[in-house]
């Protein structure tokens, strides 16, 4: 087992729950390393991270921050992901690029699970994790309820690093368990070494018992001398918790407070011994072949500088002018924030910013060789919420669609329609607030104003009686005249149907040239049936007609067709149809019976439910729901489950819709036509 330090430049990301602190806890770091010479905080709205408009004004992580800073001659780069479970996106592409991730929790027990399938999707890609509980400094902590709540939920056990001292309601300092070692906060700097203090004692040699007990099931050698009370020496403990954190095994816990900068220094001794070397991230990520293999974690369209794609080099060296994919790489910058510093090359284990890679997307590969390697990538989150959006002003549409296509490669989980049912153009994503902060990002980066609603649904209508009908079109008006005549029999079809147009004409009473403009009228008549929607599951029988040698016409037979369709389609008892959705809503089990609920008071229904693969006490609940009743779906199952639900949903069938509820689809549609 070996115990030398890690060597080169290593990444991090910086995960948790909203607002849980990762961003102070960057600013502290960058403070605690000297990269920034004053800290900035989240209040004052200045520190490195959250630079962009959308984040100052909601006072919000919006986007991936990064930044690198040297640590005692190591070279560190923090991605800091925002926590909002609807940008949960970032921190998937993010953790593509890191040798290991810090979960950071605020010291509530009922923050515990919100932290749980971000522990379970960094376990699960077997990143080396670790818990920072933070937020220490307040009065109403509760790092024991935390742990056990949030020990009984993780997959990988917590083995707790610090052991707290109170002081009052708070916690004042900590005993390092492996090297008994006891310090005190000082208020934004180095904590202070001090003497044990006797009253500690016991309690402390529980701790450090229990972290030894825990980590010795990974190591026999341990779990030998352990249950022999034998007490290991440091140096074995340390390799122990290296290798089982390297390996992605136990979940060490830190403590402190990145406001008050503590704990932080701790934390950041933890990473430069303890982290990984890059060539282990890159084993994970896949097969690197030859030549230069970088891939982009994040890629930006900055206002002033083009676009920047924040890469993580695997291996080669990558220099100012290097072709990638076929674009050559004009600068390469060392990210702090917002703020880059030109620099002249980078190698493996890098995470710089690569301008003006054109065609670089979020998640790509990028290459010098011929071909790129296939490397593990992030998945696309399948969207929850949508929104109908439209420019403005009407000359600024073809730029609107260029400005989306820009913000999806930044942002994979952001998808646009055009979708032809509706007419509507349609953005995609993970919530309310991932759609405006990509709105607003659309007026401060492109200058574009959007509107936005809620999608319309695609209704359909159908028919539920046969009718026969006759429709002519005669015009005698000066020289030539127009004459069709069509008989039509509209018979309805099972659902699913579409539409069938059938000639049974015998004898020629309608020549064989006028039969085309005859399924053409009827089907325009079919776009817009009587109750203002696309008529599906018709057929429509031509069997009967007249014509005359002069006066007929391809146009004249086609308005024959549509005067019958709309003569005869009201008295076919026309219906609404709807879409009907299937559902499957991931929720941890202690809330599936809710999801009943929720589905029964949208005229849903469950359908059964079961476990959700690969998700022990989480459930996967079945059901159908029309999709006019989905909009905020997902807001209602976020609340109900501290957010953690999602939800996956497809088009299942149409299904007719009568009563009162049809009334006001088809009232709406007449307002909305007369408009
Ligand atoms: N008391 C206390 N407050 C803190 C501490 N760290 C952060 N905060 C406060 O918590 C709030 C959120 O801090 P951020 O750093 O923006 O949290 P975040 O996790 O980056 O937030 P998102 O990126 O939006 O998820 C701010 O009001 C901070 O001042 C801490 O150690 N102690
Ligand atoms: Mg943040």
């Amino acid at each position: 087992m070996s115990t030398s330090k890690p060597t080169g430049p290593r990444s991090v990301a910086i995960l948790g729950p909203y607002l849980s602190g990762k961003t102070t806890l960057l600013e502290s770091i960058l403070f605690a390393t000297g990269a920034v010479g004053r800290k900035g905080t989240q209040n004052a709205g200045n520190t490195v991270g959250d630079s962009a408009p959308e984040a100052r004004e909601r006072g919000m992580g919006t986007e991936l921050n990064v930044a690198t800073t040297t640590y005692l001659g190591d070279s560190l780069t923090f991605l800091d992901c925002p926590g909002s479970i609807e940008l949960l996106q970032e921190s998937h592409n993010a953790i593509l690029g890191v040798d290991a991730a810090i979960v950071v929790t605020e010291a509530e027990a009922d923050k515990a699970l919100t932290a749980v399938p971000l522990l379970k999707m960094l376990g699960d890609l077997g990143i080396p994790r670790l818990l920072f509980v933070n937020k220490v400094d307040r009065e109403n902590s509760d790092i024991a309820g935390l742990l056990d709540a949030l020990g009984a939920m993780s997959d990988a056990p917590l083995i707790l690093r610090q052991m707290p001292l109170p002081e009052g309601e708070a916690v004042g300092g900590y005993i390092d368990l492996p090297s008994r070692r006891v310090f005190t906060y000082q208020a934004n700097a180095a904590s202070e070494l001090v003497e044990m203090p006797s009253e500690a004692g016991d309690d402390f040699e529980m701790a450090r018992y229990e972290m030894l007990e825990k980590l010795s099931d990974f190591s026999d050698e341990l779990m030998e001398k352990v249950l022999e009370d034998v007490t290991p020496e440091d140096a074995e403990i340390y390799a122990n918790l290296t290798q089982a954190f390297g390996e992605g095994q136990i979940v060490p816990v830190m403590l402190g407070s990145a406001e008050q900068d503590n704990g932080v220094r701790r934390l950041l001794k933890f990473l430069r011994h303890e982290v990984p070397a890059a060539d282990v991230a890159a084993g994970r990520a896949g097969e690197m072949g030859e030549g230069i293999v970088a891939q982009v974690l994040k890629t930006y369209h900055t206002q002033h500088a083009g676009k920047l794609s924040i890469s993580r080099v695997w291996s080669g060296t990558v220099k100012d002018g290097t072709t990638l994919n076929g674009d050559r790489v004009a600068g390469l910058f060392r990210m702090m924030g917002h703020g880059t510093e030109k620099i002249s090359e980078a190698g493996p284990g890098e995470v710089v910013g690569f301008s003006r890679l054109e065609s670089a997307r979020t998640g790509q590969v990028l290459t010098d060789a011929k071909e790129a390697p296939e490397l593990a990538t992030a998945p696309r989150l399948s969207p929850v919420f949508s929104l109908a959006i439209a420019a403005e002003k009407r000359d600024d549409e073809v730029k609107l669609s260029g400005a989306l296509s820009r913000l999806s490669d930044e942002d994979p989980a952001l998808i646009y329609e055009h979708m032809d049912a509706t007419h509507e153009l349609v953005l995609r994503g993970q919530g309310d607030i991932h759609l405006r902060v990509a709105t607003d990002r659309l007026r401060h980066k492109y200058g574009l104003a959007v509107s936005s609603r809620r999608p319309r649904v695609p209704y359909k209508e159908a028919i539920r009686k046969t009718v026969q009908q006759h429709g002519r079109h005669k015009k005698q008006s000066g020289g030539h005249g127009q004459f069709g005549d069509v008989h039509l029999t509209i018979k309805p079809m099972t659902r699913g149907g579409g539409f069938e147009f059938k000639d049974s004409i015998v004898g020629g009473v309608v020549p064989r040239q006028y039969i085309p403009a005859v399924e053409s009228g009827v089907k325009d008549f079919l776009d817009r049936g009587p109750l203002g929607f696309p008529v599906v599951d018709v057929q429509v029988e031509l069997y009967d007609g007249q014509f005359h040698a002069v006066d007929s016409s391809e146009i004249a037979f086609k308005t024959a067709a549509r005067i019958a369709m709309s003569e005869g389609m009201p008295k076919c008892d026309p219906v609404l149809l709807e879409p009907i959705m299937h559902i499957d809503v991931m929720v941890p089990s202690e809330f599936t019976p809710r999801i009943n609920q929720v589905l029964s008071g949208r005229r849903g229904q469950v359908l059964g439910f079961d476990t959700r693969p690969g998700w022990p006490g989480w459930d996967i609940v079945s059901g159908t729901i029309p999709e006019s009743e989905m909009h905020d779906i997902i807001v209602e199952l976020r609340s109900l489950t501290q957010g953690v639900a999602s939800y996956q949903a497809h088009f299942e069938r149409l299904q007719e819709l009568t009563g009162r509820l049809a009334d006001q689809v088809i009232t709406a549609r007449e307002d909305e036509k007369a408009a």
